[in-house]
Parts: structure tokens; sequence; C-alpha cells
């Protein structure tokens, strides 16, 4: 599909869905507001909704819309950033009459009537910028706010390999429709105190193995004194991502029940391969970020001397 392909689709729906991915985040929501919001201001006549039920972990979006099944069912879906249908966060999306498939992912999955997928795009947010700049339209600076927050999550501020010149003329473009870089950023990437003091203890129990690998295993007692779940704790894993020397970094957390200590793990590496040894204790995930749950404290050790035997020794 082309540009015109879309807006035409665009200007001939009555009624339009706006669907994205379960647990969402910067890209999801932003591509999906940030259409929602350029529609209602190209097209005010038309019934637009974003849908989905869960919450933003990162920056702020407007809660969700409802729609009845039956407005679901006549409208116009547009599905963003979503490359598996039973990803979407919201299963009526398959009852839709006409679905559009916006998406960076590598396309693994055939669903959809009209496809705009380009899997070298950083975000979804860089194909939505580049459609609306491709048209004659209004851009409103909360537009341009929303999609510049997909690209800049999706590439770290610009640091993943995944960002490329087109990524920058898409944050160029949406930068001159006056959107405050710097409040955004802090909007985005800022962190309460709290998240800065268990940084500190986090300083004080890291271990540190043959100056390359860092792994912290954070007790249950700790988890208490900083009222922490196990997964807020493992949230701060990238700690430690940003010191030269580490190769890999992990960490544990401790759940008790029944008396009894299991560990969930978050393990990141730079270029060494982890999820084949996570996945042999039943984790899963990407080849620098798997993550594992239920772990004996005898195999959390395993595990953490089998990663270690994984970096090469000069
Ligand atoms: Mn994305």
């Amino acid at each position: 599909m082309d540009y015109t392909q879309l807006y035409d689709a665009i200007a001939a729906a009555e009624i339009i869905t706006i669907f994205r991915h379960q647990r969402p985040d910067c890209d999801a929501l932003g591509s999906q507001f940030g259409l929602k919001k350029w529609i209602r201001d190209n097209f005010p006549e038309k019934k637009v909704y974003a849908l989905g039920f869960e919450q933003a972990t990162q920056g702020k979006f407007p809660a969700p819309d409802w729609t009845e099944d039956r407005e679901v069912r006549d409208s116009l879906a547009i599905v963003l950033d979503t490359a598996n249908l039973e990803r979407a966060d919201d299963q009526r999306l398959q009852t839709a009459s006409y679905m559009i498939r916006i998406d960076h992912h590598p396309k693994t999955q055939d669903f959809g009537d009209l496809l705009l997928i380009n899997d070298k795009a950083a975000a979804t947010c860089e194909i939505l910028a580049n459609f609306f700049a491709s048209t004659n339209s209004i851009v409103s600076s909360e537009t341009a706010e929303y999609l510049y927050m997909g690209l800049l999550t999706d590439t770290l501020c610009f640091k993943t390999s995944n960002t490329t010149a087109d990524t920058l003329k898409a944050a160029a473009y949406l930068a001159g429709f006056s959107i405050d870089i710097p409040v955004i950023n802090r909007l985005l990437f800022d962190h309460p105190y709290s998240w800065f003091s268990f940084d500190g203890c986090l300083h004080q129990i890291v271990e540190v193995r043959g100056g390359k690998m860092a792994c912290a295993i954070v007790t249950d007692d700790i988890l208490k004194k900083y009222h922490l779940s196990g997964g807020e704790a493992r949230n701060h894993v990238d700690l430690f991502s940003d010191v030269i020397e580490f190769e890999i970094w992990a960490m544990f957390t401790e759940r008790i029940e029944n008396g009894v200590s299991c560990y969930d793990g978050s393990v990141r590496s730079k270029k060494i391969v982890i999820n084949d040894i996570v996945q042999s204790y039943g984790g899963g995930g990407h080849k620098n970020a798997a993550g594992v749950k239920d772990l004996s404290e005898a195999q959390m050790h395993e595990l953490i001397d089998r990663l270690f035997a994984r970096i090469p020794s000069e």
C-alpha cells in the first residue's frame, strides 16, 4: 500500500477504530493517539476510537476509548505496531469489516487487508510521520508530540542500531511543529527519588565477576524495604548497561512461597548471546535480553555460572 491508498481509505471511512498491541509501549500508544488526533484534526466529521485496555507504563497518554461491537464491525480498523493478531489489545479487531496494518516489525504473520510495513523504520511512529509529511494536512503539535515519543523510546533516544537517517529526518520533521523536546525527554525518562534511592542500594549489593559481569540478587527483605514488586525492581536491570567493562548483567529477585525461596531473573548482554542459556531454565527472550521465573537458589547460581562461562577470556 502506498500513502495515497492509506489516505484515501481513511478519507472514505465513516468510523475508524485504531488498535495497538498488549502491554502497550510508547510507540504503540504514540502512534495510536497521534493518528487519532490527526484524523480528528483533518476529518472532524468522522467517528474515531483509540481502543485497548491496558495502561501505559511510560509517558502520559489519554485513557483508551470504548465503543460497541457493532461500531467495531462497521469500522475501518487500523492496527499499529502489532506483528501478531493475537497480541492486539482488543480482539474485536478481528471482527472489523476492513483492516489496515501499519508496522515496523518484520512481517512474520499474514493478516490485514492493506499493509504498510517497513521493517527498516525504527518505529511505527516514523512510518506515520512520513505518511503525514506526504499529505497536505493539519499536523498539530499534540500529534507531533505523540509521534516523537514513539521515535524516542523505540530508539532509546536515538541510540540503537535501528536509528537511521530517515529516523532523524522524521524527528526533525516532528520537531518543526513546536514540540517541547526537553519536556518530552523528562516526561519519558526522569525517575522519582525512590528510583534513585533503590539504584543506590543496587550499587551496594551488585557483585562483579571477573570485571565483566554484574549481577544483583535482590532479597525479599530489600524488596519490602523499598516497597517494590520483583518486576518493578527488575526494571532497574539496565542500571548496569552502560559500564564499558560489563559484557553481561543480570538481576534476580527473591519470592518466598510457602517458606521456600524462588527467584525471577532478567538477564542482559551487549553482544554475547544469552537467551539459549536462559531458555534451558524455562525462560525466554531475545539474543541480548531474556527473562526467567521460578528458579531455585541452586538453579540461579548455576545459571549465573553458565552465563559467566560464556564470556570469552582474553
Ligand atoms: Mn514499535
